[in-house]
């Protein structure tokens, strides 16, 4: 049975508890690891290193640190297939995704913030005969980095490497139930150079690991992703605080498809945009909203590419969706299937538990599924079901179109599809929504902020707003 440990100031440790917790293999629903079960003595061993550390990691100034942070991705791309094995396994995403997406993600990440830092300018403002101001961005110290299950590696490092480009040093969290990649850097970090304590690893349930990050009085930031209720629990303990807070919360995201579209181009980014990682990223649309004049016509066309879809082993090359990522996860997604059919929605397609057999008859799996007849009020259309469940509404003209996709508590991301370059641009200044794909989905340049309004956070990640939010801004005025 693989041991899963913290890594605190160089050195991989078990938790101070000395308890355990299982981990889950979603492939097989067997338990393949145990997690070190930490809690609050271990945040503050972590948080003690993180402190002991910085001056060192600071001195090393943004080339030193840009120099490690290089070799480190060099080292996770050297590892790839076991990092990809790795991910696969804990999550239960396909092998073929995790090797395309994931983890090549996360080498990105880290390299486009070590190369960032080395471009991260600031500013300054001349008072004529007066004064000069310039602004200083320096490390706030010890940065707090809580990630979720979906893409872990991937928004794992999107956190971690700003910070550390910045020239803080972090005690992350990864979620407890996908905890393995995370737990695979602090060789490499070692390996790389870094001084111990600088990057520093704790793992745990989020009731206990999480909650000691967020209200630990020296850990003065905290950047967090996962669900809105967690976001809004750790806002209630940090704000007291006057903590740095950067929250990448849930979504409900809109596909608006008008008749002029690309329709074949769209069809296909669609099936990605409804059901890739089964459905589990907050990125993707599970709210696809049609003209009316090509609703039938979407209808048929989208049941049929999505019934085509193949549910099965992440190991193997043609599944197209693995298993979710635990059973709680899989009952919860099935329960608003559920709950579709009594608002009176129908089930065009999927909406069952998928049993495999053999090795694999004990796995998560669930078909793609897609409902249409609900109205934009019900709970199955305005609450996060987070798996590959999408509904399908129709729309009469643009006005109506925008008052369906602005119609959630969430705004995180949306997707037009027109030919109408006009049109375009007017419905995507009306979109409520922190991210807008025009007839793409999924293309990500990193200098951009990324973010949501309304209850899917508060703050942005990405370029020069991870490192802004990575620093403190001190103004200086000299007096000529
Ligand atoms: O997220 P949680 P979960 C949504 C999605 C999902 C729901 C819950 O709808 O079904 O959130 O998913 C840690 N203080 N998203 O349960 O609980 C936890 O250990 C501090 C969208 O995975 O938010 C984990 O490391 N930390 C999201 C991290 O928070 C706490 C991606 C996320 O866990 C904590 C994932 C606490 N009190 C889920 N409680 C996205 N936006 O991509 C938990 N944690």
């Amino acid at each position: 049975m693989q041991s899963i440990l913290h890594f605190i100031n160089g050195e991989e440790r078990p938790a101070e508890s000395g308890s355990w917790i299982d981990v889950h293999e979603p492939a097989t629903g067997l338990v393949y690891a145990q997690l070190a079960d930490g809690d609050a003595r271990d945040v503050d061993s972590a948080t003690e290193a993180a402190h002991q550390a910085f001056p060192v990691w600071r001195a090393l100034g943004v080339e030193g640190r840009s120099r490690i942070l290089l070799k480190l991705a060099d080292l996770i791309e050297r590892d790839l297939e076991m990092f990809v094995a790795a991910e696969s396994r804990d999550n239960g995403k396909p092998l073929s995704l995790a090797r395309k997406v994931d983890i090549p993600r996360a080498v990105a990440n880290i390299r486009f913030f070590a190369t960032a830092i080395l471009h991260f300018a600031s500013e300054a403002h001349i008072m004529d005969d007066v004064a000069l101001n310039y602004t200083d961005r320096q490390p706030i110290g010890v940065a707090g980095c809580i990630s979720p299950w979906n893409l872990p590696l991937y928004l794992f490092t999107w956190k971690v490497a700003p910070a550390l480009a910045a020239g803080n040093c972090v005690v992350a969290k990864p979620s407890e139930i996908t905890p393995l990649t995370a737990s695979m850097l602090g060789r490499l970090c070692n390996e790389a150079g870094m001084p111990p304590g600088v990057f520093n690893v704790v793992q745990g349930i989020g009731s206990k690991v999480g909650a000691a990050i967020t209200s630990h009085p020296r850990i003065p930031a905290i950047s967090f992703t996962g669900g809105t209720r967690t976001g809004a629990e750790i806002a209630r303990v940090a704000a007291p605080m006057f903590k740095k807070l950067s929250l990448e919360l849930g979504g409900k995201n809109p596909v608006l498809v008008f008749a002029d579209c690309d329709f074949e181009r769209m069809l296909s980014t669609t099936i990605h945009s409804s059901f890739r990682n089964q459905g589990q990223i907050c990125l993707c649309g599970s709210r696809i909203l049609i003209e009316r004049n090509i609703y039938s016509r979407f209808r048929h066309a989208f049941v049929e590419r999505t019934k085509a879809l193949r549910v099965g082993d992440p190991k193997d090359h043609a599944s197209d969706l693995g298993a979710v990522v635990s059973k709680d996860h899989m009952e919860k997604v099935l329960s608003y299937v559920a709950l579709a059919k009594e608002e009176g929605g129908e089930v065009l397609c999927g909406g069952k538990q998928v049993r495999l057999d053999g090795a694999l008859a004990g796995g998560w799996y669930l078909e793609p599924t897609v409902i249409e007849g609900l109205g934009p009020a019900c709970r199955t259309n305005q609450e996060e079901i987070f798996g590959p469940v999408v509904t399908l509404q129709p729309f009469d003209n643009e006005e109506h179109a925008l008052a369906l996709a602005n119609d959630t508590p969430y705004g995180l991301a949306s997707v037009v599809w027109t030919q109408d370059i006009s049109r375009s641009q007017r419905v995507v200044r009306n979109l409520r929504s922190g991210i807008v794909w025009v007839n793409c989905w999924m293309v990500r340049d990193l200098r951009t902020p990324f973010g949501g309004m309304k209850q899917s956070g508060v703050g942005r990640e990405g370029g020069t707003e991870a490192l802004r939010f990575f620093t403190e801004a001190k103004n200086v005025c000299i007096r000529y």
